[in-house]
């Protein structure tokens, strides 16, 4: 008993003092309360080390409350608990100059070292200025601004904070740190232990601030994940879409299809909903509708189709939208008739949701280019991998300057400073899927064939194959 109480804290990485251990012991419900003690701090996203008792305290008053979401509950008819729980559209933004850079990689630096420095590894954190003159186990926080190779294949990297950089190696006798040296990514934050030798940190851990186990929650309904329709090109696989819509409305497939179809509650689109216009050159050869705003009517038309479910859209790279990230809601020039259907809602690229209570991190993928590129071992055939070190990160878009566009905003809204019970991409056009930690990786793939782009590089999509969670359990439907 007393140590399943330690043990369950310590599963989530996090120390009981003395005086809190004792408060939660000494309840007839102690494992109940570890348990929602636990869920609490994993829903408020609140990395924390230490567990006082007057936390404990606190909590048994019922005196924090829940983060006020950003819109309030729409309740619809049949009783939707929909809510918009981060979301860029809204934030004042920069026009990305100059003069906003610092104060972005500052906020960047600070939101993640808030992670940081609550993990036991970290618990002396010391300017990168005095470790310079520090003697022993140096512990930082730094970001990564180079990362290079010596002759002999060791690794050093230079990172940096407010006070000055640094250089750390990494040697390749110690393998782990050698492995954990080749996922670190330019401009992550990261923490670092060491023992300083000269001006080097010699390093002997690299910490992410990671994310801790989650408890499932229950769900009752079902909610079905797409992406990358890419309506509008003539590869867009309409009457595989016609298949889907038909399921959805109970008129498609076997009896157990039929059934989880009876239960969706909510639809997310995590962006490339239209193909656009001028994405590539020479796109218009391989486009059926060659006008934006007929592209956004078609989709209308279709979303149009399906039930009266509430229904989530995001935007990706193709959409009529700036293109840095975060990028803004569809505008509503140009999706005049999606905004007509009265059951969608338009959300930001990145943003938060709570579909019923599960949330959920909508992020459409173009960072998977630069972390695919980068990092050994990872490629658009396993998002799934990707999202569990964006996460680990807690970072979706960690490398500037490369393929993904990040607007210089005087706030990173790409820290995941919020742990989701659901985390949705698409951009890769290939399916994956996994578990993590409690959490569901999820890539809905497309709707389009394979493009003359796509076959020069190799990449093979996986078509019309929808993921839907239905009731916490995920289940792929095929509609080719
Ligand atoms: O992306 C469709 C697919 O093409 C996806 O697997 C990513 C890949 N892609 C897109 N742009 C690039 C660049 N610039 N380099 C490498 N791979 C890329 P979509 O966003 O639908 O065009
Ligand atoms: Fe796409
Ligand atoms: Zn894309």
């Amino acid at each position: 008993m007393t140590s399943d109480l330690i043990h369950k804290f310590a599963d989530a990485e996090i120390l009981l003092d003395d005086a809190a251990y004792h408060k939660i012991n000494s309840q007839d419900n102690s494992m109940e309360l570890a348990d929602s003690l636990l869920t609490d701090i994993v829903q408020k996203g609140n990395a924390v080390f230490l567990l006082t008792k007057d936390m404990v305290e606190e909590f048994m008053e019922g005196s924090i409350s829940p983060a006020d979401p950003i819109s309030q509950s729409k309740l619809l008819p049949q009783d939707f608990d929909f809510q918009i729980l981060q979301d860029a559209s809204k934030k004042s933004y920069t026009n990305g100059e100059i003069k906003d850079f610092s104060s972005y990689f500052a906020s960047r630096y600070h939101k993640v070292r808030q992670m940081l420095i609550r993990k036991h590894e970290l618990q002396n954190v010391q300017p990168i200025k005095t470790a310079h003159r520090s003697d022993d186990v140096v512990e930082v926080v730094g970001m990564v601004n180079d990362i290079r190779y010596t002759k002999k294949n060791h690794k050093f990297m230079e990172i940096e904070d407010e006070t000055g950089s640094m250089s750390l190696l990494v040697h390749n006798d110690n393998h782990q740190l050698y492995e954990d040296a080749e996922r670190i990514v330019k401009d992550q934050v990261v923490g670092v232990v060491g023992s300083r030798k000269g001006t080097l940190l010699m390093a002997s851990q690299l910490i992410n601030p990671g994310v801790p186990r989650i408890d499932e929650k229950k769900m009752d309904f079902s909610a079905v994940f797409l992406s990358d329709t890419h309506i509008g090109s003539s590869t867009f696989l309409d009457k595989a879409f016609q298949r889907f819509i038909m399921w959805m409305n109970g008129d498609y497939g076997d009896e157990n299809q039929r059934e989880i179809a009876a239960d969706v509650k909510y639809l997310v689109i995590a962006g490339d909903i239209v193909d656009g216009i001028g994405v590539y050159p020479g796109q218009d050869k391989e486009l059926n509708i060659k006008d934006i705003y007929e592209q956004y009517d078609e989709a209308a038309r279709l979303i149009g189709e399906l039930p009266d479910i509430k229904i989530i859209i995001a935007p990706g790279n193709h959409d009529a939208c700036r293109l840095a990230e975060p990028q803004p809601a569809l505008p509503e020039d140009y999706a005049g008739d999606l905004y007509k259907l009265k059951n969608v809602e338009f959300v930001s690229n990145p943003s938060m949701i709570s579909m019923d209570g599960i949330k959920t991190l909508i992020y459409h993928g173009r960072s998977f280019d630069d972390l695919a590129m980068t990092v050994k071992g990872l490629s658009h055939q396993n998002s799934d991998i990707i999202m569990k070190e964006l996460l680990e990160k807690r970072h979706l878009a960690p490398i500037y300057g490369e393929r993904t566009p990040l607007a210089s905003e005087i706030e990173d809204h790409l820290v995941i400073e919020d742990i989701p019970d659901i985390f949705h991409t698409g951009h890769v056009h290939i399916n994956s899927y996994k578990k993590h930690k409690g959490i569901h990786l999820i890539n809905s793939g497309t709707f389009q064939s394979q493009t003359e782009f796509q076959k020069i590089y190799n990449i093979v999509p996986t078509c019309a194959q929808v993921p839907v969670l239905s009731k916490g359990s995920m289940k792929l439907l095929k509609f080719n």
